[in-house]
């Protein structure tokens, strides 16, 4: 649909006729920039030095082999990527992701939220994002140790403590971290902060791991509050089983609420009575199993094949924490017609916008990611702190500040909504306020 600016309009019309197949990053693009013309018409500034035709393009993407040897002896081969998209205020920051659906698509459209994103966690992170199409399902500990050590022979040289600091996405967790973090100090000689969500023993930060599942309840909470509602006593679906849904799970109960369905790439499980995050820790952290097998410790649950249904699930809340275009217009006008109050995104940009347009068309809640899933990369940042001071804070006072930022990031993008006319607009509100910060550091450093 076009955008409702000429200026505006004609640098995504640009961008979709120069990069047709990168349907993923298109779409990113156009979710921000439909939402920055009152911006662009208060300001002739961000015209005339052209910031949106800057802000869309990366300032680096590195693409590079990674091969290796697999555990029958065979050299495989696979591809790797770090596209480095903002540094206006820090170093860039974002996460990697391991998965077959990884491509520069896929990769662009997650480090353009991540600018946007890491300016609303007020912290100083530029927006990165990076990754490969390995599958680790499957895969024996030591095949993911050689894949990770080649990957990350390639990436050393692209990234550092105050260049470009990664961290875990889908696919990447503690495991991973570990083997790259190994071979990053191994190739430098030097011991530095220089990936995040590292183990607790080598300069780890308490609650990264619970970080992004703790802070979107921490947002959806606030927001509901705003609103006169609340987590107590309302039925929630959190899609995915893997990082950001477990603990979405763990204090979406905490906060009062029953978790009745969560699904992973199979299918979904139901269980009225709540499902307890820590079965669903042992089945996907240490057995790196599939959801079904819940159903072997919990035998009142029930499993459904193919993971779109969960939405179909009747409940109050839906939390999103799998992946992108997990909610498509079906799936919206279902949770509408079961009267769910909102829809809070967990994983990045899981909702079609044919989707977000049934959603907000309804009058229901609506945060998009980069808002309420800012709470991973924000807790990264705060173990970029920590590292840079070589001092580790308790679980306590990362929490503590975890829930203001987060509070503050809800409280900000309320208020820039209503600035800017469109109360209410969270997604507007999240979209502008993150732009401005990083717009106005473009402003100040001059064409570059
Ligand atoms: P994990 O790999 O830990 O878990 C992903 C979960 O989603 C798994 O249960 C997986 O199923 C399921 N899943 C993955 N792909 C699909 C798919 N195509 N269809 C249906 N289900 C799918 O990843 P995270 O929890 O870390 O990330 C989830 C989302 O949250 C992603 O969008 C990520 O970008 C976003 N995010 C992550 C942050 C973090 O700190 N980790 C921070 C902010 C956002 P299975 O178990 O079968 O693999
Ligand atoms: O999407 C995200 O914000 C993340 N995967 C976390 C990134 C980070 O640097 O912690």
């Amino acid at each position: 649909m076009a955008i409702n600016n000429a200026y505006l309009n004609g640098v995504y019309e640009d961008l979709a006729g120069r990069y047709p197949e990168q349907t993923e990053f298109l779409e990113a693009v156009h979710e921000v920039l439909e939402t920055l013309v009152p911006v662009i018409e208060a300001d002739p500034r961000y015209e005339q030095q052209n910031i949106i035709g800057r802000i869309v393009e990366p300032e680096r993407a590195v693409m590079f082999r990674v091969p290796w040897v697999d555990d029958a002896g065979k050299v495989q081969v696979n591809r790797g990527y770090r596209v480095q998209f903002n540094s206006a205020i820090g170093p860039y920051k974002g996460g990697l992701r391991f998965d077959p659906e990884v491509n520069l698509s896929v990769i662009k459209f997650l480090g353009f939220e991540q600018i946007f994103k890491n300016s609303l966690t007020t912290l100083p992170m530029g927006g990165g994002k990076g990754g490969s199409d390995f599958n680790p399902k499957g895969k024996s500990d030591a095949e993911v140790m050689r894949f990770c050590q080649s990957f990350m022979t390639e990436l050393f040289r692209h990234i550092g403590a105050d260049t470009d600091v990664p961290a875990g996405d889908k696919g990447v967790g503690g495991r991973e971290i570990g083997y790259m973090f190994g071979q990053y100090k191994r190739l430098k000689n030097e011991w530095t902060g220089v990936l995040t969500g590292k183990g607790l023993s080598y300069g780890g930060s308490l609650a990264r791991t619970e970080a992004t599942g703790y802070g979107l309840c921490y947002f959806a909470d606030a927001y509901m509050k705003d609103n006169g509602k609340s987590f107590e006593g309302k039925k929630v679906i959190v899609s995915g089983s893997g990082n950001v849904a477990i603990y979405a799970n763990q204090k979406a109960t905490q906060l009062g609420g029953t978790v009745i369905a969560m699904s992973d790439r199979s299918g979904y499980i139901v269980d009225e009575n709540g499902i307890d995050y820590k079965v669903i820790k042992v089945i996907k952290e240490q057995k790196r199993a599939a959801l079904k097998t819940y159903l072997d410790y919990v035998p009142t649950a029930t499993y459904v094949e193919g993971s779109t249904g969960i939405w179909t699930v009747k409940a109050d809340i839906a939390l999103p924490c799998a992946t992108q275009n997990e909610i498509n217009e079906e799936s919206a006008k279902a949770l509408v017609a079961n009267g769910v109050i909102g829809v809070f995104e967990g994983s990045n940009m899981p909702c079609t916008p044919e989707a977000i347009a049934v959603i907000k068309g309804a009058g229901l809640l609506y945060s998009p990611g980069k808002a309420s899933n800012a709470c991973g990369v924000l807790c990264s940042g705060l173990e970029m702190s920590q590292n840079s001071e070589r001092l580790s804070w308790s679980f306590d006072e990362v929490d503590s500040k975890m829930k203001g930022l987060m509070e503050g990031i809800y409280a900000t993008c309320a208020a820039t909504a209503a600035k800017y006319g469109m109360p209410g607009d969270i997604q507007a509100g999240a979209n502008i306020a993150g732009f401005l910060k990083v717009a106005d550091a473009m402003l100040a450093q001059g064409v570059c």
